[in-house]
């Protein structure tokens, strides 16, 4: 810990977000920010971007196309139809729009194609052998793709036939034993495809990229038409780090757990593995403990931002439904763990607790728990900090933390208890008094069984982190500057570290204003990215590299920090985690690779998100449609078209995913005001269509547009119509649909 903080240190103004913790005197290794390594040049204005990806982005030929069902009457396949691009020079490999990028992937010729006959199939290594855990992944791997589909995708264990999916719990023979505990291989052909690993871990993250290789409509809640084929490809793959993480904070503003249940669907299929839940903070207290009902009767009642508590007012969880969210979370291969954080940023606790005279559970004065700034304690429901403090010499705040930690390690069944540890000004407890804080606390986690995690605060002097603890590296300094003393003392006491550098990783901070970006002023801190923090930042950085003393040897992964306060709504959460998440799943699990805003590297990472844009419509989630990002363009023809008696048809021809691509007049297409449209009905004749939807705001992307069009034909007949879409600088797209006079 460093010098005292001065009684600024609690009264950083509202504004002062601009500059959270940028100014603030006595915050341990921070006395001001070192040079943020996050602003290089950016990469090449979107123009050029959309240029590139021009290039890039051309149709499967015709000739490629194979074992399409007999239900399937296109002849052609869309751009938009398989996750594979073809670069310009023919004779190339088609590159695979999979975020992560897995370690190897060989593309071969032709197509699978998903059939509505096909069955997934659980292979036992023997027949006869229990297949449970591939039954398990099965499952999940039919509840992806039934709905967007309509097929019946049976589960069942035996032999598969042509047009089958093959789960097979094994080891494919491609993966060293490091990488056996996630690790997977997927082979797909003209007629089959196996996903082979070692875990069902590894099974669960090959039907995440599985279902990448599939068109993003894959991701729609209600039946799309297809076809679902995907590219021929052999990927082997395993992660980097074995912690990919995310951490949301429902203190700050609550969130349900619904809510939360939504956004580890979404992670998930982005090889995260870990939700880090920050339960607790002066502003709130989320979870209910036996013994102590007012930490959720009084702690839970406000927000950031509330005031009078008469808006945003609050919430908690029973401890029934934290455990059903530990297992929704597990059923997604993802280990939730909590943190109460502790001495500091508890204000709730000690609101909640400090008046508690009467419970028997508490066997001293509670009013001794409170070290903070103000006594008695007071509300603060600003985005302040560095005002809270529990004291180490009260039996009381001990009671209450053993039976937080207590009741919390019951219901997680993963390896990390996380005690937080950060900010505690040293006019507020001495170094000596923290240290003596982690060292009380840390045993009673390791008592239950539990692993130690932290901020890199707890590595600070004094502290004895017990053997194999973790700390988690925020500042955002890199190198040697002034901040990075914690991720070496980590370093020196043993630790392991997680790398969450706040202005690579923390995806509260405002994104990058431009002069065509619509950043929202509402949402997002900057103060530790004075000029916001975009894709850039997030994806152009190394965990391994970043802080010198900090190598592979000790760091375990990278976690993206959701923090909560300016975020009311889950929307708002979405719009601040993707696509920023995306880079930091990427960076914690795919192999290092030269990382910087004009590397290929960060080129071909562009490319990729790009395709995630429709995928994320698809599924309905909110996301920022960063102006780094090339966008491109998807589209999806719509069911079967009937003409009535005379011959006329009307409706829907196709939908449009074009994130970040405004269209003006939301009526007839004009690719000079936005989204571009001209359908070809199939019987030689050409129209304009129109398009409807809904365009960005400042919180929330463009949605998916509907284009529709009509025309009378001369003849009955079956008609193959074609819909082209433009929009910008974007590659256009195709889309086939069927118009029918009987
Ligand atoms: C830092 S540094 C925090 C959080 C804030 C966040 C806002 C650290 C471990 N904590 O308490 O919510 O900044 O950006």
């Amino acid at each position: 810990m460093q010098a005292a903080g001065s009684a600024a240190f609690g009264h950083r103004s509202k504004a002062g977000n601009m500059n959270h913790r940028l100014h603030l005197p006595g915050l341990p290794g921070l006395p001001g920010l070192p040079g943020l390594p996050g602003f290089p040049a950016k990469l090449t204005s979107l123009g050029v971007l959309c240029a590139a990806s021009a290039a890039l982005i051309i149709g499967i030929p015709a000739a490629a196309v194979v074992g399409l069902p007999a239900s399937t009457t296109a002849t052609r396949l869309p751009a938009s139809t398989t996750a594979a691009r073809l670069p310009a020079s023919t004779n190339a490999t088609p590159v695979l729009d999979i975020v992560p990028k897995p370690v190897s992937a060989t593309v071969g010729s032709g197509h699978f194609a998903l059939a509505r006959t096909a069955r997934i199939v659980a292979a036992p290594a023997a027949p006869g052998a229990p297949a449970a855990t591939e039954l398990s992944i099965a499952d999940d791997l039919a509840a992806y793709l039934r709905p967007a589909t309509g097929y019946p995708l049976p589960v069942l264990v035996g032999a598969p036939a042509p047009g089958d999916i093959t789960i097979r719990l094994g080891d494919p023979g491609t993966l060293k034993p490091a990488n056996q505990a996630e690790g997977y291989e997927l082979d797909t052909t003209t007629s089959s495809v196996t996903i082979e690993a070692p875990t069902s871990h590894g099974l669960y993250n090959g039907v995440q990229t599985f279902r990448q290789l599939l068109p993003p409509w894959i991701n729609s809640r209600t039946t799309a038409p297809g076809p679902w084929t995907t590219p021929v490809v052999t990927i082997t793959d395993y992660p980097r780090y074995e912690y990919r993480g995310v951490l949301l904070d429902i203190a700050r503003h609550y969130e349900p757990p619904q809510a939360v249940e939504q956004l580890i669907d979404q992670v998930a299929s982005y090889k995260i593995n870990q939700l880090h839940l920050h339960l607790s903070d002066d502003q709130g207290f989320r979870l209910a403990i036996t013994g102590f009902p007012r930490l959720t009767g009084i702690g839970s009642a406000g927000s950031v931002g509330t005031g009078g508590r008469s808006q945003d007012p609050g919430g908690f969880w029973t401890q029934a439904q934290y455990k059903a969210v530990v297992a929704y979370a597990a059923a997604h291969f993802i280990s939730l763990f909590p943190e109460v954080d502790s001495p500091g940023h508890n204000n709730a606790i000690i609101m909640s607790e400090y008046g508690d005279t009467g419970n028997p559970n508490l066997p001293a004065n509670p009013h001794g728990i409170n070290c903070g700034q103000f006594n008695p304690p007071q509300w603060d429901y600003t985005e302040d900090v560095g005002y809270s403090a529990m004291c180490p010499d009260s039996p009381d705040t001990w009671a209450i933390m053993t039976a937080i930690i207590d009741q919390l390690t019951a219901e997680t069944p993963g390896p990390y208890y996380d005690l937080g540890g950060d900010e505690v000004p040293t006019s507020l407890l001495t170094a000596q008094q923290y240290a003596q804080f982690i060292n009380t606390e840390a045993p009673l986690v390791t008592k239950q069984g539990k692993t130690v995690m932290g901020w890199a605060d707890i590595a600070g002097p004094g502290t004895t982190p017990p053997e194999g603890s973790v700390a988690e590296y925020w500042q955002p300094a890199a190198g040697s500057d002034p901040g990075t003393e914690t991720g070496r003392e980590a370093v020196a006491k043993n630790m392991k570290v997680i790398m969450a550098p706040a202005n690579h990783t923390y995806l509260d901070q405002k994104y990058i204003v431009t002069a065509t970006s619509s950043v929202p002023a509402s949402l997002g801190m900057n103060w530790a990215c004075a000029k916001g923090c975009d894709v850039d930042s997030a994806y152009n950085w190394d965990p391994g590299s970043l802080v010198t003393g900090v190598t592979d040897k000790n760091v375990i992964g990278v976690e993206g920090d959701m923090w909560g306060e300016t975020v009311a709504t889950m929307s708002d959460v979405d719009y601040m985690v993707f696509p920023r998440l995306l880079a930091l799943a990427e960076v914690a699990w795919s192999p290092a690779a030269q990382r910087t805003a004009s590397s290929p590297a960060y080129r071909d990472f562009l490319q990729r998100l790009a395709a995630q844009g429709a995928r994320l419509q698809a599924a309905d989630v909110n996301f920022y449609p960063s102006t780094e990002v090339p966008w491109q363009l998807a589209a999806e023809g719509a069911a079967p078209l009937t003409a009535s008696a005379s011959g006329h048809v009307a409706g829907t021809v196709a939908m449009l995913s074009a994130p970040g691509f405004p269209t003006s007049t939301l009526t007839m297409c004009d690719s000079s005001l936005g989204i571009g449209c001209t359908i070809d009905w199939g019987d030689g004749a050409t129209t304009t269509g129109d398009v409807t939807g809904v365009n960005a705001t400042d919180t929330r992307v463009n949605s998916l547009y509907t284009i529709s069009g009509q025309h009378t034909y001369a003849h009955p007949g079956t008609y193959h119509g074609v819909v082209t879409l433009s929009a910008g600088n974007a590659a256009p797209v195709t889309a086939d649909f069927t118009a029918t006079w009987p």
